[in-house]
């Protein structure tokens, strides 16, 4: 069977992608501290992750077609995986924005950045705007070229509307956990983190390959949807029970109010007595508070009730596996690929 790619053979193909990038600014003439402005820009930003997400592209295109990629074949499916990692540094240069937080991958977030503050909205509009630019210059004479950027569109919105929900159940001066439940929980994760994390890059090996079909993007969608989910469960028990020096970031939910899996639980079955502790300190920019929360997170066991959760969600993930149907051009390995990937991670 055909090998997974590594960090590095993909990473080796991003240097090309940003000679694209910055020749495509420079036709514009612009001064040059603007181009190295850019070009760090892209650098920080995309660079310095798992890339998990880009990687599954090529990784899906070759247990689909049953083969190893040829160069060329490897190098477009690489492509379609670095746009992936754009839309994603796209999209945390902005959440970290919105979250306030203080690291990203290890390192200081992009807007905390000595000298870059709020030009990281900018420097996020162009982290979008590169992907375009990628899609026009590789894939413009693609037969399902409008699918792709249809595609790269739409998940867009997707995710936008999963960040609204998030941050409209997550008000800075209000505390109400009441407008928590599992059920707004559910929306959330499947539309900020689900669609573009889980579903896009196989969408993307499907387009790449021209053997996307309704049929077998809907069945992709089924399993990508719920995984996508178990996945963002897991960023939200490691928000709290997770290592910074793995994780490359300090957590921020219960500061910031999050209707996240770990305070969705607690609400689960909390006695009266420690609903008032939640109440009292949950959603409050104070360490202190923040610890209150925390040490209730123990006492509940939320940590042990997690690793059940985890259980139960990968059988049920692997039974919807198990009953793939083969015959409309999907392959099992696909999926098995994305939740050994995931399967116990501590980053
Ligand atoms: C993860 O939420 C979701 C995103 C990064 C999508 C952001 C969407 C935008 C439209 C900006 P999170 O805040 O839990 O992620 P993390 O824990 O990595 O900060
Ligand atoms: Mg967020
Ligand atoms: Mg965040
Ligand atoms: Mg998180």
């Amino acid at each position: 069977m055909a090998k997974q790619t590594n960090l590095k053979e993909f990473e080796a193909v991003f240097p090309k992608l940003e000679k694209v990038l910055l020749e495509h600014a420079e036709q514009y003439k612009l001064p040059k501290q603007v181009v190295d402005w850019y070009k760090k820009s892209l650098e920080v930003n995309t660079l310095g992750g798992k890339c998990n997400r880009g990687m599954s592209v090529p990784d899906s295109a070759s247990l689909l077609l049953g083969r190893p990629l040829t160069e060329d074949e490897y190098f477009r499916a690489a492509t379609l995986g670095w746009m992936t990692e754009l839309l994603q540094a796209f999209f945390l240069v902005s959440d970290d924005i919105m979250d306030g937080s203080i690291t990203r991958r290890g390192k200081p977030c992009w807007y905390r950045h000595e000298g870059v503050g709020m030009i990281a909205i900018n420097d996020a509009f162009m982290l979008e705007s590169a992907i375009y630019t990628l899609l026009k210059k590789f894939f413009r004479s693609h037969p399902r070229y409008v699918d792709l950027l249809e595609l790269f569109h739409e998940v867009t919105f997707q995710t936008e509307i999963g960040q609204l929900c998030d941050l409209l159940t997550a008000p800075e001066d209000v505390v109400n956990l009441d407008n928590f439940s599992m059920e707004k929980y559910r929306f959330i994760v499947i539309y900020k983190t689900a669609y573009y994390s889980f579903y896009l890059p196989v969408a993307l090996a499907l387009y790449l390959l021209d053997i996307a079909t309704p049929g077998n993007l809907k069945q992709a969608e089924d399993i990508l949807i719920p995984l996508g989910e178990y996945f963002q469960v897991q960023d939200d028990y490691l928000d709290n029970f997770g290592l910074p020096e793995h994780i490359g970031k300090i957590g921020t939910d219960i500061q910031d109010n999050k209707c996240s899996w770990l305070v969705n639980q607690a609400l689960a079955i909390v006695t009266p007595e420690q609903r008032r502790v939640l109440e009292e300190n949950y959603g409050r920019k104070d360490k202190t508070k923040e610890a209150a929360v925390k040490k209730l997170y123990d006492e509940l066991k939320l940590e042990q009730r997690y690793k059940e959760y985890e259980e139960k969600a990968v059988g049920d993930i692997r039974g919807l596996i198990d009953k793939i149907d083969e015959s409309q051009g999907l392959r099992k390995g696909v999926f098995e690929a994305f939740l050994a990937k995931i399967y116990k991670r501590s980053k």
